[in-house]
C-alpha cells in the first residue's frame, strides 16, 4: 500500500527521478500528531526492514529532524532510486505546554517538551527552505 503510494507519488513528479543522478531528499511534513512518523516508518519498514522514528499519541513526539540515508526503492522495471527520507517535527502555529499537562505530563516535562517542540518546528521550516531550493 505505502509502496504503491510512494511509487505513484514519484511518478506524478514533473521529472523522472529514476533517471536522475543527483541526490534526492524526501521530507515528510504535516501537522503535529498527523501520522508523519508512522508514514516514514512504513516506508522504511517496507524497503529497509527497520523503523526510523518514535510514534506516540501525544503530539510533538518528533522534536528533531530525523534523516534516514540511503533508502532504495525499485520500480516495476527494476530501476532503482535511492533517496534520503526526512521525518520532521512538522508545522504548528501554537505550542502550549498546558496541552501536555492535560495529557498527564508533569509541569517540568511539559515545559521541556513545549520548548523542544518550538525549536523543532522552526528547524522544520528552515529545512523546508533547503528542500525547496533543492527542488528548484
Ligand atoms: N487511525 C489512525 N491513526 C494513525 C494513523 N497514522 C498514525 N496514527 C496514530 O496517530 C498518532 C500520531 O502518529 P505519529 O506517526 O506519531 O504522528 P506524527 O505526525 O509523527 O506526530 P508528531 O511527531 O507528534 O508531530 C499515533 O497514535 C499513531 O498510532 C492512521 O493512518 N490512522
Ligand atoms: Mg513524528
Amino acid at each position: 500500500m505505502v509502496k504503491s503510494f510512494l511509487l505513484n507519488l514519484l511518478k506524478k513528479l514533473a521529472f523522472n527521478p529514476f533517471s536522475r543522478k543527483s541526490h534526492i531528499k524526501l521530507g515528510v511534513y504535516g501537522p503535529p500528531n498527523g501520522g508523519k512518523s508512522t508514514l516514514a516508518n512504513r516506508i522504511c519498514e517496507d524497503w529497509l526492514g527497520e523503523t526510523m522514528s518514535s510514534v506516540s499519541h501525544i503530539p510533538h513526539e518528533t522534536r528533531e529532524i530525523i534523516i534516514k540515508e540511503q533508502v532504495t526503492i525499485k520500480n516495476k522495471k527494476g530501476k532503482e532510486l535511492t533517496f534520503s527520507l526526512v521525518d520532521t517535527p512538522g508545522i504548528a502555529t501554537k505550542i502550549d505546554y498546558e496541552d501536555f499537562l492535560k495529557r498527564g505530563m508533569n509541569k517540568e516535562d511539559a515545559k521541556k517538551r513545549a520548548k523542544e517542540a518550538t525549536k523543532g518546528v522552526i528547524d522544520s521550516i528552515e529545512f523546508y527552505e533547503v528542500l525547496f531550493k533543492f527542488i528548484k
